[in-house]
């Protein structure tokens, strides 16, 4: 899978919400705050699912009620359009 590059890379993370740039590397990251732990521990188990069935996997951390996620493709050394569509994903997941 090929990185996204100029106006390819900005048109699909400006379809994003809430989604940032990771400064210094190749990558997009957002915070989830859930209602209590239960939420967040039941969207990482969900996710976890359709990550598995992507074949594409997220560097997270959760600390409570809060799951921090960055997506980036290792593979291909930044971000890919495999990235966006997890992103979309984990929206869809969340409710967001
Ligand atoms: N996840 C992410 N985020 N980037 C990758 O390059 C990647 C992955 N590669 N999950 C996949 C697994 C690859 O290593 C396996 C062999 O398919």
């Amino acid at each position: 899978m090929a990185k996204l590059e100029g106006d390819a890379r900005a048109s699909a993370v400006g379809e994003l919400n809430g989604w940032q740039e990771v400064a210094g590397r190749d990558a997009i990251a957002k915070k989830f705050v859930f209602a209590d732990f239960n939420e967040a521990f039941g969207f990482m188990t969900r996710a976890a699912l359709v990550v598995e069935k992507m074949d594409h996997h997220p560097e997270w951390a959760n600390v409570y009620r809060t799951v921090d996620i960055v997506l980036s493709t290792h593979d291909a050394g930044g971000l890919t359009q495999k990235d966006i569509a997890l992103a979309k994903a984990m929206d869809k997941l969340a409710g967001r």
